[in-house]
């Protein structure tokens, strides 16, 4: 980048004027603009002054600010409002401009933008941007995907700058060509649905199974965030635990509507797995508990008519420590089914991803960072093309570790009758993933009788069918 390059940001709610902030704290020019002008007024009014900020009202007026070739970053919801952003500004570039879409969108719309742009010669990247609001003013994760030469030369510069840095190690790197970024942002973001639902799973049992009162367990969480499990996520649990509602006195967590949004990233990863074949059960299912969640009123009339376990069920605090190690290997599963996910993208879509550089950005900045992700990095590090990394040597022996009480751990709560969706299916994969010979064979004999679809056999080649209706005897298909 040039020295009287301008880096110009469009979008500036959260996300984009934490951004453009966090760039000019590195004192490069940036050039914002919003679609309501007002809002450009208010972040010059309050943050004008904190380095080289200027404002244009109109979107000609912007580009037009930028010393060719510009580099311009839409900030903004994801969907329709970025392309009608894209369809704005694209006919006012020339050749060789970069536009980047750091907004969290869907890859296959990525890819799209991606075509439609090269043939006006601008180059299009789709950027994953995580870490909130603090990652955004202080270093967030960046993922940026797309024309591999524009980037080198014209956004690495800004970006490794304003990214987090973990041992002197941006959280930045290019990931691959077209819609790489925005997909490996999604997997992510599947991840951290995989982790808060096996969070909240933990919060459940030690509650309900255990007996503790909400401050105990905010104070579980705080002493955990010690160990393996040490993480943001597990960080911030033990924060909103530990919070009071003013109104009521009653832990905060009493007070919120139990029933969790969503804006889409989980279910994409959820769907894209189905589509790869790749078997992806902790983020689906977390994406089902969400769904679930937000039947509130049929849960509540459910609650009156449908019966829970018999019995008298006591409180079992030897829960407590068997919980810290479900949930680690729990997680270790839904990382381990994020990463194949990536690695049969990545063939699918040839993007070629470095799986441990994606360990290493994620491990500072965004939402998931997690102290385990060293861990996966130096797994791929040892070996780049490990098939799932559960058989790295370091997680085939935290599994090995934690599986006893994480059996313990779903089989109480299936007792208790306390829903353990991810804990459960994550425990059902390993032991499927493990297993050298399991029941298919059944289902295949299964579809040849009722639909004569045929079946493999395991001690000779070629395609076999029995001849149900008839004399019962195999013939080869
Ligand atoms: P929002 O996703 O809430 O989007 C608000 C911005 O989009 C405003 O600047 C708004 O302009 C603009 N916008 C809309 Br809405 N429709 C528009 C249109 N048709 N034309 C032009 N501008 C339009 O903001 P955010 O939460 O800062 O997120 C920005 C992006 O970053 C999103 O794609 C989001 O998914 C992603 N992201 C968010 C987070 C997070 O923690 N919030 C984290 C990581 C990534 P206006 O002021 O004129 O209404």
């Amino acid at each position: 980048m040039s020295s009287d390059q301008h880096f110009g940001l469009t979008g500036l709610a959260t996300m984009g004027a934490n951004l453009a902030r966090n760039v000019a704290h590195h004192d490069i020019p940036v050039v914002v603009h919003n679609r309501t002008t007002s809002r450009t007024e208010r972040f010059l009014d309050e943050h004008g002054s904190e380095g080289p900020i200027t404002g244009q009202e109109s979107v000609e007026q912007w580009v037009g600010a930028l010393a060719r070739p510009r580099v311009l970053m839409s900030m903004v919801q994801a969907g329709p409002a970025t392309d009608a952003v894209i369809n704005e500004i694209a006919p006012r570039l020339d050749r060789g401009d970069v536009l980047i879409d750091g907004g969290n969108a869907n890859f296959r719309d990525t890819q799209r933008r991606h075509a439609k742009l090269a043939e006006q010669g601008i180059h299009f990247l789709g950027v994953g941007v995580s870490g909130g609001e603090e990652g955004a003013l202080n270093g967030p994760s960046i993922m940026p995907g797309g024309d591999r030469e524009p980037y080198d030369e014209s956004v690495k510069e800004i970006f490794e700058a304003i990214a987090a840095n973990v041992d002197g190690t941006p959280c930045c790197t290019y990931v691959g060509p077209d819609g790489a970024g925005h997909y490996v942002k999604m997997v992510h973001n599947g991840i951290e649905y995989a982790d808060m639902q096996l969070i909240a799973e933990t919060y459940d049992l030690l509650r309900h199974g255990v007996g503790l009162e909400v401050p105990e367990i905010a104070e579980r969480f705080e002493s955990w965030n010690g160990s393996e499990l040490e993480s943001f996520l597990i960080e911030i649990t033990a924060r909103v635990l530990a919070k009071t509602d003013e109104a009521t006195g009653k832990p905060l967590v009493d007070v919120i509507l139990d029933a969790a949004e969503q804006k889409g990233t989980g279910r994409w990863t959820a769907e894209n797995a189905l589509e790869l074949g790749v078997p992806l059960t902790g983020i689906t299912e977390a994406v089902f508990a969400r769904t679930l969640s937000a039947l509130k009123s049929e849960r509540e009339h459910a609650a009156g008519l449908l019966a829970g376990p018999s019995g008298n069920r006591p409180h079992d605090e030897s829960l407590t420590g068997d919980l810290e190690h479900a949930l680690y290997a729990s997680k270790i599963v839904s990382y381990a089914q994020g990463f194949a996910q990536m690695a049969a993208a990545a063939r699918d879509e040839k993007w070629d991803i470095d799986l441990g550089s994606m360990a290493t950005i994620w491990r500072g900045g965004c939402i998931i960072r997690a102290r385990f992700l060293d861990r996966i990095r130096e797994a791929y590090e040892t070996e780049p093309t490990l098939p799932n990394l559960m058989l790295a040597d370091f997680f085939a022996k935290a599994l090995e570790q934690a599986q006893d009480p994480w059996r313990r751990v779903v089989a109480r709560a299936a007792e208790l009758g306390v829903p353990t969706p991810a804990f459960s299916s994550s425990l059902a994969y390993y032991d499927g993933y493990r297993r050298a010979r399991g029941p298919a064979s059944l289902i295949q004999g299964l579809r040849d009788l009722f639909g004569a679809h045929t079946y493999k056999r395991v001690d000779r080649d070629g395609t076999f069918h029995v001849m149900w209706g008839e004399n019962g005897r195999e013939i080869e298909a």
